[in-house]
C-alpha cells in the first residue's frame, strides 16, 4: 500500500461486477448499473442505520426532528431508499418489497428487464436493541416480451440471476452471488466503497453450531424435536452442538456461512409455512447458501424449487452445512412421515 496506508488496487464490488460481466459476452452492463444503484440504497440505510441512535430514526414514528421534518422509521426509509434508486437505475420493471402489500410497477419510461424481490431491512424488531439488521434481495431477468406481470416474479428461486444481503453490523458487509459462487465486500466509509474481503465464501460441509428459536419448542413436530433433542444429548461418542440464534435472519444466516453449522425456522400448526417469507428471505438465502456448497430445503423440498403461488408466502427453512441439514432430513423422514 502508498504511504497513506491506503490500498492502491482494490477489488471495489462494481470493479468485480464489471469483471463478471466481461465473462458473459451478450452483458449489457445492466446488472451492473442496478447493482451500482442499488449500492447507493444499502450505504445510505447503512449510514442512517449507524445513526439511528443519534437521529432517533428507529421506532418512532411520526416525531419530527430538530428541523421540524417528519421522521421515517427506519423501515420506512429504507424502503424508499431501496424503490427510489432500483427505479432510477432504469434496469427493473416489476418490483416486490417485503414493506409493500402489492407489487411495485415501474413506469414505463424507467422500465429495464430486471425484477427484484427484497426486505429492504429484516430484523427491524431488533433496530431498537441496536441488534444487527440487515436488506435482503433477489433478481430475475424478465423472460420474453410486452409488460411485466406477477407471473413474471412467481419463479422458482433457482431462475434468480443474482442474489444476496447487506449485514448492518460491527461493520457493513454485501455478500454477493451472480451465479459463480459467493463473494463477501466490507464497506470502507473513508471512501464509501465496498472492498472485496471474502473472496470465494465456502459454507463448511458440517458445523458445530445450531440456530433457530427455542422458544417454539411445543410447536416442532417430532422430527423437529428429536433432531434439535440430538444436538444437544448426542449419542455416546458425538460431541454436542453449540447454539447461538441473533433472531436476525441476516446476521444468522452470515454466520452459518463463515463458521458452518445449521439455521431453522419450522414450521409450527399455527403456521404450518413457518414465518419467513420465500420471495424475499428464503430464496436470496438458499441461493447463496447453494453457491457457497451448503443446502436450504423446506423439509420437504429444496427451497430454490418451490413454485410460487403469492408474492408474500412464507416457507419452513433448513440451511446450513450439507451435512447438518441431510442429518436433519433424516430425523423428519424418520418421525414425521
Ligand atoms: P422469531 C426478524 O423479525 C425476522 O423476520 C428474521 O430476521 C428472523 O430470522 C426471524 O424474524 C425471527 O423470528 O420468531 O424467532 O422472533
Amino acid at each position: 500500500t502508498s504511504q497513506f496506508g491506503i490500498e492502491t488496487d482494490s477489488i471495489t464490488l462494481q470493479r468485480y461486477v464489471l469483471q463478471e460481466q466481461r465473462k458473459h459476452a451478450d452483458a449489457s452492463g445492466e446488472l451492473t448499473a442496478l447493482l451500482t444503484n442499488m449500492l447507493v440504497a444499502i450505504k445510505a440505510i447503512a449510514s442512517a442505520t449507524q445513526k439511528a441512535g443519534l437521529a432517533k430514526l428507529y421506532g418512532i414514528a411520526g416525531a419530527t426532528n430538530v428541523q421540524g421534518e417528519e421522521v421515517k422509521k427506519l423501515d420506512v426509509l429504507s424502503n424508499e431508499l431501496m424503490i427510489n434508486m432500483l427505479k432510477s437505475s432504469y434496469t427493473t420493471c416489476l418490483l416486490v418489497s417485503e414493506e409493500n402489500d402489492e407489487l411495485i410497477e415501474v413506469e414505463e419510461q424507467r422500465r429495464g428487464k430486471y425484477i427484484v424481490t427484497f426486505d429492504p431491512l429484516d430484523g427491524s424488531s431488533n433496530i431498537d436493541c441496536l441488534v444487527s439488521i440487515g436488506t435482503i434481495f433477489g433478481i430475475y431477468k424478465k423472460r420474453g416480451d410486452g409488460p411485466a406481470t406477477v407471473d413474471d416474479v412467481l419463479k422458482p428461486g433457482k431462475e434468480m440471476v443474482a442474489a444476496g444481503y447487506a449485514l448492518y453490523g460491527s461493520a457493513t458487509m454485501v455478500v454477493l452471488s451472480t451465479g459463480d459462487g459467493v463473494n463477501g465486500f466490507t464497506l470502507d466509509p473513508s471512501i464509501g466503497e465496498f472492498i472485496l474481503t471474502h473472496p470465494n465464501m465456502k459454507c463448511k460441509e458440517k458445523g458445530s453450531i445450531y440456530s433457530l428459536n427455542e422458544g417454539y419448542a411445543q410447536t416442532w413436530s417430532k422430527g423437529f424435536a428429536e433432531y434439535i433433542r440430538t444436538r444437544k444429548y448426542p449419542e455416546a461418542g458425538k460431541k454436542a452442538m453449540g447454539q447461538r440464534y441473533v433472531g436476525s435472519m441476516v446476521a444468522d444466516v452470515h454466520r452459518t456461512i463463515l463458521n458452518g453449522g445449521i439455521f431453522l425456522y419450522p414450521p409450527t400448526v399455527s403456521a404450518p409455512n413457518g414465518k419467513l417469507r420465500l420471495l424475499y428471505e428464503c430464496n436470496p438465502m438458499a441461493y447463496i447458501i447453494e453457491q457457497a456448497g451448503g443446502l436450504a430445503t423446506t423439509g420437504k423440498e429444496r427451497i430454490l424449487d418451490i413454485q410460487p403461488t403469492q408474492i408474500h408466502q412464507r416457507a419452513p427453512i433448513i440451511l446450513g452445512s450439507k451435512l447438518d441439514v441431510e442429518e436433519a432430513l433424516e430425523y423428519l423422514a424418520k418421525y414425521d412421515n
